[in-house]
């Protein structure tokens, strides 16, 4: 029995010396030295190259390195009988919280303009125009485990939160909402705008001249769950106009964002290198290890996946 690190760009040479260091017995192998594929039983995957998967006829367990599957789904040849795991971790939804929080009150104390006023070097304290809190209505689409925790936290910092998911939620302090009409009222009112969905064949392009066209005039809008999400033109084109004021963009339909690309230079972007929240091997290899156990006690294994839904 061995586990395959298939994780082309994350230095899976830390992932295997963690998971050794926990485990030193475990058969870990690093792709593309796979040795016999058939001993193959679990891969800890990110991005894993197309078709390799599917070339591992004894895999029983995919762990993605991340929270997000869609790096998994993408390969046209995904074994399919393979169960999942991604990760739920607290330092996970921690550091998306603290990205989130970062940007909203950015946007909420109008840092932006500041910063574009101090390059001219204009005193202009604005006071009568700053939003309270309880004034600010913010929109998180996607309530699972970081959107939330995030409208959990903007909840209780005084924010008029609503949130958006599939099936309806219950969470103290947020405005549930569900299906189109839920999308719509939340889209009318929020200010900023927060995407936490994962990337699905029903949430591609979601963030498109549509939506944002919904949202109050100069609406912010962060995007930290995957670039797919977002229609890149679209964008541009409310940002010129004036429909958004500014976005901050974690991630992006390329990674690294090339070097060429418009939204480095825009004036009213913000470009984050895909860190918002960055899987901690210290925590997850740990989780890791204990669900191969509980696999290998012919136990359920945490936080699979549903293959059909695709998160
Ligand atoms: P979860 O699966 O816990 O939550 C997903 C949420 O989206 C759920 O509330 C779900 O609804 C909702 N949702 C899914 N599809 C739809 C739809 N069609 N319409 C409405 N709502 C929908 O995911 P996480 O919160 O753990 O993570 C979210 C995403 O964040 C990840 O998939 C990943 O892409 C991204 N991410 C980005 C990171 C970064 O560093 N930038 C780090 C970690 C994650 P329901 O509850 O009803 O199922
Ligand atoms: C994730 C990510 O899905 O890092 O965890 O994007």
């Amino acid at each position: 029995m061995a586990v395959l690190i298939l994780a082309p760009n994350e230095r899976p040479d830390i992932w295997a010396n963690y998971l050794k260091d926990l485990a030193p017995d475990l058969d870990i192998r690093i792709w593309p030295d796979t040795g016999d594929p058939d001993k193959i039983i679990y891969a800890v995957a990110w991005n894993p190259p197309a078709g390799v998967l599917a070339s591992l006829t004894n895999l029983k367990i995919i762990f993605s390195l991340g929270a997000g599957v869609d790096h998994l789904f993408k390969d046209p040849n995904f074994p399919t009988q393979v169960t999942v795991s991604r990760v739920i971790d607290p330092y996970l939804t921690a550091g998306m919280r603290e990205y989130v929080l970062l940007h909203v009150l950015k946007y909420h104390k109008n840092q932006p303009e500041l910063d574009r006023q101090q390059r001219k070097h204009i005193w202009n304290p604005r006071e009568n125009e700053r939003l309270q809190s309880d004034e600010r209505n913010i929109g998180i689409l996607g309530l699972g485990v970081l959107g939330s925790d995030c409208a959990k936290f903007l909840s209780a910092l005084g924010f008029n939160v609503k949130g958006w998911s599939r099936s309806l939620k219950t969470i103290p302090g947020v405005t549930c909402l569900s299906g189109l009409n839920g999308l719509n009222k939340l889209l009318n009112s929020s200010s900023i705008l927060v995407c936490l969905l994962p990337l699905t064949k029903d949430t591609e392009g979601i963030l498109n001249h549509n939506l944002f066209n919904k949202l109050p005039k100069g609406a912010y809008v962060i995007n930290a769950a995957r670039g797919n999400h977002l229609i890149e033109k679209d964008l541009i084109s409310c940002l010129n106009s004036g429909q958004l004021t500014h976005a901050t963009l974690d991630v992006f339909k390329e990674e690294p964002l090339p070097k060429e690309h418009i939204f480095w230079d825009h004036k009213r972007i913000t470009v984050t290198p895909h860190n918002a929240s960055i899987t901690d091997p210290r925590t997850v290899a740990n989780q890791i290890l204990a669900d191969i156990k509980r696999h290998l006690n012919r136990k359920p294994i945490s936080n699979t996946v549903n293959i059909i839904s695709g998160y």
